[in-house]
């Protein structure tokens, strides 16, 4: 599994430079993810099971947050992310609260789907994240579609249509990058390489050495960078995007991770080798982003305990309203199933 860890740097990274409220911003959010994450985890495992909070089950983004969190920074307000299950971060970036994320895992008053489904399946059209398809690759073809209707308006938005490494063996994928890279579409494939798919290792999913050098086939740029690094996902996706917005297609950006966690809450994942989870361990991207904005002077340790203590108590409030509020009552309305015109 080695094979698929060295990347190399980003070309740009000196052209681009990140302000430090956007490094800050990025921090904030990489910590506000893991916390409310983690409290999906704990209440999972402690819940009275007749009165759940977590209902059904989690997907978490542990390790992963600096993929959905880095990309989607490099966004403009009416840009697309079209979301998978391990961008809760890019949510939250979008603006999704913490408040709202538990009232949908708890299926409660005022949940985004209204009770419709559960987790991490959800989306927004107001707030431009594709409402969530599928754990797979069917979200591509629907960025894709966002971003040819963008393109057919004149529009200079551009798409953030995420991946895994599983649904990289799929069909869908390959046709999606095809029709991609045929019509210039503005779109940024962002292919979440966390090595696993459920308890398949990538070692059974491909024998390709390097994911991104697919983009060769499609006849657009591809690059690999360092997941777990916020600020290396952000310039070669910021890159990109602002490659797609000036009308130059698409790009494949492979950012290879690790996932710390089961595959969900349900999942202990015994199968994945201890020394390789505490190899990653070692590179968790809070820890990485830390000790980038403290090695650059940009976080003391008193900002620093200040953002973690914001965090934990959002994350407090929300779990508190979440729960305090009434659960869905099933109803026969129509309402969200039939598109109004
Ligand atoms: C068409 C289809 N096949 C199988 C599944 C079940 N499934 C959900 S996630 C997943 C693995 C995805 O792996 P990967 O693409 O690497 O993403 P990861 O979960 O590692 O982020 C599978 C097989 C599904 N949701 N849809
Ligand atoms: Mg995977």
């Amino acid at each position: 599994m080695g094979r698929h860890l060295k990347v190399a740097a980003t070309e740009n990274r000196e052209s681009i430079t990140i302000p430090r409220e956007k490094l800050l911003s990025m921090y904030y959010y990489l910590l506000l993810t893991r916390e409310l994450e983690n409290r999906v985890l704990t209440l999972y495992q402690n819940q009275n099971p007749m009165d759940p909070l977590i209902v059904g089950k989690g997907y978490l983004s542990t390790g992963q947050e600096a993929i959905s969190v880095g990309s989607s920074s490099t966004l403009e307000k009416d840009d697309w992310f079209c979301a998978s299950h391990r961008d809760m971060g890019a949510h939250l970036v979008r603006g999704f609260t913490p408040r709202e994320v538990f009232l949908q895992y708890g299926c409660r008053e005022g949940s985004i789907t209204k009770g419709r489904d559960g987790n991490v399946h959800f989306g927004d059209i107001n707030r431009h994240m594709i409402p969530f398809i599928s754990h797979m690759g069917a979200n591509l073809p629907i960025g894709n579609g966002v971003a040819a209707a963008a393109l057919y308006k004149g529009e200079k938005t551009v798409v953030i249509a995420p991946f895994g490494d599983g649904a990289a063996s799929q069909g869908v994928i390959h046709e999606a990058m095809n029709y991609a890279g045929v019509f210039k579409l503005p779109v940024v494939f962002v292919l979440n390489n966390n090595q696993w798919a459920i308890s398949t290792p990538i070692s059974r999913q491909t024998a390709a050495k390097n994911l991104y050098e697919r983009a060769i086939g499609y006849g657009f740029p591809g690059k690999a960078v360092d997941g777990n690094n916020v600020v290396e996902v952000y310039h070669a996706v910021k890159e990109a995007t602002d490659r797609a917005r000036r009308g130059e297609g698409p790009t494949l950006i492979e950012c290879r991770t690790m996932r710390l966690t089961g595959h969900g809450t349900h999942d202990p994942a015994t199968y994945v080798p201890k020394e390789e989870l505490e190899m990653w361990k070692k590179k968790d991207p809070i820890l990485v982003c830390r000790h980038y904005l403290t090695e650059k002077n940009l976080l003391s340790p008193e900002e620093d305990k200040k953002v973690q203590e914001r965090v934990t108590a959002e994350i407090d409030d929300a779990v508190e309203y979440a729960r305090s509020q009434p659960l869905i009552k099933p109803s026969p309305e129509l309402d969200r199933v039939f598109l109004k015109m």
